[in-house]
């Protein structure tokens, strides 16, 4: 086997952590051993570059002594352990979390000046582990953080993808693609753990044992096999207190070269096998919010579940030399469906490997799983052809079978009639025969929850109805939540030191405590201190903008922004339309009392996906146009900057001072991006959706600009077949600013270039664009008139700030661990 003892384990028998001095002459003398005798470089010859891993390796040793000292101490106690199974981790730079969340960034500051060093500089030079698409991979990245933070015993399980997200640069307006390459200078963070590797197979045959004596059973003999190498990174908790791994799965080759095809000269063919494994882990698929059905993607899901499942048996064997009470010592979190065939494959092992009979083994599984969704789009929806599952995955193909049989027969006993049982059914009968990985991680799973109030509604009328009806008291709800230590202590130092001058520190290991600020709001020494702040963070923008994009902007007007995976349902060209529409009237009515606006975009579009990449060119070519046009001025601007990812959103979150927060209602499941942006202060122009909902509730209605269709309209509407072509007509703003997009004002070299888009919205408006157009339009210019209004928009602004606390993962963590996985501090001891 090629599993012997983890790092886990071993950590027993290792000495007692050194308890090191955190002063920064120790340190400056710790940063020169690394140079010298890990890098080999002395001072003179480093390069920036040199510094900043010197540096993170000598924080990575004070992580590593909390990081023995957590293991050890859970290993110990016996204490429950989460393991959080996500196809993504989008956590971006990790040394400023490190160092800020160990308290040493004065010590490394002065540390590094030393060597006349500073650590800001060496900081950017980090590269982005972007391994997810959007909200769903950063959801998981601040659930890490929270779980280490809260001290809540967790390993995070997924893929080390070679490539990540996709690097976007904008050329001639458009969006191109280029590959990410986070590990070009290899990864101080992470340590490979070869001694935790296991088999993977694919393909293949299921065979039936049936020996005297002994009931018959099933084996799986696959027909390929690779191997999962462990890669751990440790994830320190606010203070250091506890320190938690994300084990990353790297795809390897059992053999590395095939010698005799190689010697009798066939030497492409001799590495076939090899790269066919490597090519498991090497890119993240760019399809977030719509369903990638390659086959690769299928490999990826099973790869990383089964590796996953493996390392949990073995480490729990290893504890309690049997499975049985494994339900009690582990939960596994599935984030979202991606790993859904997990139930399948802990079945397989828990009976074909372990000799579990079917009832207990399904007793276990339930016990050992909840499910998390993430989006109602059936677009997004997994599904997998049945011939394929069943070639690439035999064995589980038969138990997912079996797990259908027996849901269907209890629904039958509950009286659930034909229609129901199709809804049910893990068969999708009706499109050429498909596994539904929703109904089989429901199934499989004691809890299943939403991530907003209203999503988790919508979830029990809409995709789970039945499975409701047959299971009503599975569905919970669990609003999503973000750090504030990486998305207001690390990305807005000036709030933080505003806001610790102003209540006094005990916010930075309570959060709540923000509600103090909420008396200040109509402190008018204190509002302006803060609008300070939000400008001197608005200069920070605003030189990012000037140098990437020889843009400039006037940080005293409005920057409104708008930042997220480019989607229909997200709106993007709502807003776009709205600018043109703006730019028109600022022309015509140039005597009116305009607010000056900077609206400014980020984001990607997945490569495949046509119109989403057409709303991106049309940003570029209205802010081409607009920002050339002295008649505007600095009345408005418009900015797309490039390639969004974590480290730019930390600069843009404490930047905005109106946040969009658009999508149709009903479709966005949360929005966390929302969060981000009202805990620095940002005011929110939405619709009722997702987590906006709950952030109407905290902040109060005058703290939030809500406009537009409610979900239930948009529902009905939509079963009208609803069309946008009567609006558009009575609206002469919205039909003057398609217009002149039909006509090419913005696209003079390629006048067809926009007219689906916008006929789109004459005949079918699904996205309900024209719809709202009116009530959107009208907010925004409500927004306007507080903007001339400082002391109302700087009280509004302090009020998001002090109000916005509930919405911090910690929160969403603890309420994960009291009432899905019973782990934590304060669990029951198992
Ligand atoms: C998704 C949802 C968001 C949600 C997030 C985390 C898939 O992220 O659409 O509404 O907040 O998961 O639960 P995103 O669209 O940002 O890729």
């Amino acid at each position: 086997s090629h599993s012997a003892d983890a790092d886990d384990d071993t950590t027993l028998m290792a000495p007692t952590p050194q308890r090191r001095q955190n002063d920064s002459a120790t340190f400056a003398s710790e940063i020169l051993e690394k140079l010298t005798y890990a890098i080999g470089k002395n001072p003179a010859a480093a390069r920036r570059h040199d510094w900043l891993e010197a540096t993170t390796l000598a924080v990575r040793d004070r992580i590593i002594d909390h990081w023995l000292e957590s293991n050890q101490k859970t290993t110990e106690s016996g204490e429950k352990r989460v393991c959080y199974l996500s196809m993504e981790f989008l956590i971006g730079r990790l040394l400023r979390d490190a160092i800020s969340n160990l308290g040493l960034t004065q010590s490394v500051t002065e540390a590094l000046a030393v060597y006349d060093v500073e650590l800001d500089m060496i900081e950017l030079l980090e590269p982005d582990a972007a391994l997810g698409n959007g909200g769903l991979g950063r959801l998981a990245a601040c659930f890490m953080e929270s779980m280490a933070s809260t001290g809540v015993p967790a390993f995070g399980y997924g893929i080390r993808y070679v490539h990540g997200f996709f690097r976007q640069e904008v050329v001639d307006g458009e969006q191109v693609e280029l590959p990410e390459n986070w590990l070009m200078h290899g990864n101080p963070w992470e340590f490979e753990r070869r001694e935790n590797s296991y088999e993977i197979g694919f393909g293949g045959k299921v065979a039936a044992i049936d020996e005297p004596g002994k009931p018959p059973r099933q084996i799986w003999r696959p027909g390929e096999r690779v191997l999962a190498v462990a890669y751990d990174t440790p994830i320190v908790g606010w203070r250091g207190n506890h320190v938690n791994t994300l084990r990353l799965w790297s795809a390897q080759s059992l053999d590395p070269i095939l010698l005799d095809a190689f010697n009798s000269g066939d030497h492409i063919g001799a590495l076939r096998e090899a790269n066919k494994a490597e090519a498991i882990t090497r890119v993240l698929y760019p399809a977030d919010s719509h369903q990638a059905g390659q086959e690769l993607r299928l490999r990826q899901e099973y790869f990383f579940s089964s590796a996953s499942l493996q390392d949990i048996i073995r480490r729990h064997l290893k504890a309690y030399g049997t499975l049985h009470n494994l339900s009690d010592k582990v939960a596994i979190q599935l984030n979202d469906t991606h790993p859904a065939v997990s139930v399948a494959e802990l079945m397989r092992l828990l009976i074909d490997v372990h000799g579990f009979a079917w009832d207990e083994a399904w007793t276990i599984t339930q016990a050992t799983f909840s499910y998390t969704n993430h989006t109602l789009l059936p677009e997004a929806l997994e599904t997998w052809p049945i011939h394929l599952f069943e070639r690439l995955l035999p064995r589980q193909m038969q138990i997912i079978y079996a797990i259908n049989a027996q849901t269907i027969r209890e629904a039958t006993q509950k009286g659930l009639d034909g229609g129901k049982i199709t809804a049910i059914s893990l068969i999708d009968e009706n499109n050429g025969r498909r596994v539904r990985m929703g109904q089989l991680a429901f199934v499989g799973s004691h809890a299943i929850n939403g991530v907003s109030a209203l999503h988790t509604e919508l979830m029990k009328e809409t995709v789970f109805h039945s499975l409701h009806e047959l299971y009503p008291s599975r569905i919970q709800n669990k609003t999503n939540g973000v750090t504030p230590r990486r998305w207001l202590m690390q990305a807005n130092p000036g709030l933080t030191a505003l806001v610790t001058d102003a209540i006094g520190p005990a916010f930075l290991d309570n959060v709540e405590k923000l509600a103090d600020l909420d008396a200040l709001a109509t402190d008018a020494a204190f509002r302006e201190k803060f609008m300070a702040v939000k400008l001197e963070n608005k200069q920070r923008l605003a030189k990012v903008i000037e140098e990437r994009l020889a843009i400039s902007v006037d940080p005293g007007a409005m920057f409104d922004i708008q930042v997220k995976r480019i989607h229909e349902y997200k709106r993007q060209f709502l807003n776009i339309i709205e600018a043109i529409a703006l730019y028109d009237q600022i022309r015509s009515h140039p005597e009116r009392n305009w607010q000056p606006r900077v609206k400014i975009f980020g984001g990607k579009a997945a490569p495949s996906y046509a119109q989403a990449k057409e709303i991106i060119h049309l940003i570029n070519d209205v802010a081409r146009v607009v920002n050339a046009d002295p008649s505007v001025q600095n009345l408005l601007k418009v900015v797309f900057i490039p390639n969004y990812n974590v480290s730019l959103a930390e600069i843009i979150m404490p930047a905005a001072d109106l946040s969009e927060q658009i999508s149709t209602a009903g479709l966005e499941a949360s929005g966390t991006g929302n969060m981000k942006f009202a805990l620095n202060g940002a005011l929110t122009i939405g619709t009722l959706d997702g987590a906006n909902v709950e952030m109407l509730e905290h902040l109060g209605e005058e703290n939030i600009y809500i406009f537009g269709l409610t979900a239930a309209e948009v529902a009905a509407r939509r079963r009208e077949a609803h069309s946008g072509r009567s609006i558009i007509e009575n609206s002469r703003l919205l039909r003057e600013a398609l217009d002149s997009i039909v006509k090419g004002v913005f696209s003079p070299d390629g006048q067809e270039r926009y007219a689906s888009l916008v006929s789109n919205l004459y005949n079918n408006d699904w996205w309900m664009i024209a719809a709202d157009f009116e009530a959107y339009w009208q907010t925004q210019r409500k927004l306007d008139d507080l903007w001339q209004d400082t002391p109302s928009w700087g009280e509004k602004a302090v009020r998001n700030t002090a109000r916005m606390s509930w919405f911090s993962s910690d929160r969403s963590i603890r309420e994960y661990a009291k009432d899905i996985w019973r782990a934590g501090p304060g669990a029951p001891a198992s």
